[in-house]
């Protein structure tokens, strides 16, 4: 896999150069309370790592979810490749079978194989990803098996009902998630870090364990990149190719909504 568990309650993290520089920045930025704490790299049987605080360590076995964040999951430079140089992925389309044998086109089956921007957006419009900016990409409740049966979990309501499944219904947890999300929002609404970059394919990591402590960090950060100045986003807009939208707040809001209508709120 691309995970170790390290010594003194961290994770190492397959060396990847983006993802270490976000880390360095963000270190430096108001965001630095949500992400993991970045330790530097280490080598392991010729492999470099990046290490980063394991978030699980204060909590007492804790239900973990990771929902992805943004409308859009590949980058802006992943469509001009497959425009300039189209790699045929096989593997996506096996992966897109497995889930909707009448997905691919004719041309797909006939090649039985798919662009990887053509499998992303497919699984944003199957997921919530496209129409409300974030998608549950799965969770582990306390002793039990992890469920990632969400390629499928599109609208409002079967959201909603995969939350309350992980939350087991507890309010208070939704309470404690809600408060945790709102602050985050107002934090990333100033960060320099996120004004200044293009955050794909990031996640919300959700921790809560039946002490009710419960937590929300930023990870992922393999494809958050750096914006050529004087760009900046507001991460609500919709994206149209070259402006580097990314949904993130506008999905964000969303989940903010959802959790706070779980509540009656
Ligand atoms: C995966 O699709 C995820 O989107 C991965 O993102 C992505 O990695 C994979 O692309 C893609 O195949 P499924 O979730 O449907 O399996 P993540 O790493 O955030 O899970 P990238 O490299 O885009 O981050 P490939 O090209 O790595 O296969
Ligand atoms: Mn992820």
């Amino acid at each position: 896999g691309s995970f170790h568990v390290g010594d003194y309650g961290t994770l190492l993290k397959r060396f990847c150069k983006g993802e270490q520089q976000c880390y360095l920045s963000l270190m430096d930025d108001s965001l630095r309370p949500f992400v993991p704490a970045y330790h530097g790299v280490v080598q392991r049987d010729n492999q470099d790592y990046n290490v980063i605080d394991n978030l699980l360590t204060h909590f007492n076995a804790p239900a973990i979810m990771d929902c992805k964040m943004g409308t859009r999951t590949y980058l802006e430079e992943e469509l001009l490749t497959s425009r300039e140089r189209p790699q045929l992925r096989h593997d996506m389309y096996e992966k897109m079978v497995a889930v909707d044998p009448e997905a691919p086109t004719d041309q797909e089956r006939a090649q039985q194989a798919v662009l990887k921007t053509r499998y992303m957006q497919w699984r944003e419009t199957l997921s919530s990803t496209t129409s409300l900016g974030f998608r549950i990409e799965g969770f582990k409740k306390a002793n039990e098996e992890c469920n990632t049966n969400f390629k499928r979990t599109r609208t409002k309501e079967q959201v909603t009902e995969a939350l309350q499944n992980f939350v087991e219904s507890n309010t208070h947890i939704v309470w404690e998630y809600l408060r945790h999300l709102k602050q985050l929002r107002d934090v990333l609404e100033t960060s320099d870090f996120f004004r200044t970059h293009e955050v794909v394919g990031s996640s919300l990591l959700f921790l809560h364990d039946w002490t009710g402590r419960t937590g929300v960090w930023m990870i992922d950060f393999g494809k958050t990149v750096a914006l050529p100045p004087p760009l900046t986003l507001d991460h609500r807009s919709p994206w149209v190719e070259g402006n580097r939208e990314d949904g993130y707040l506008w999905g964000l809001d969303n989940l903010i909504d959802i959790l706070a209508n779980m509540l009656s709120l």
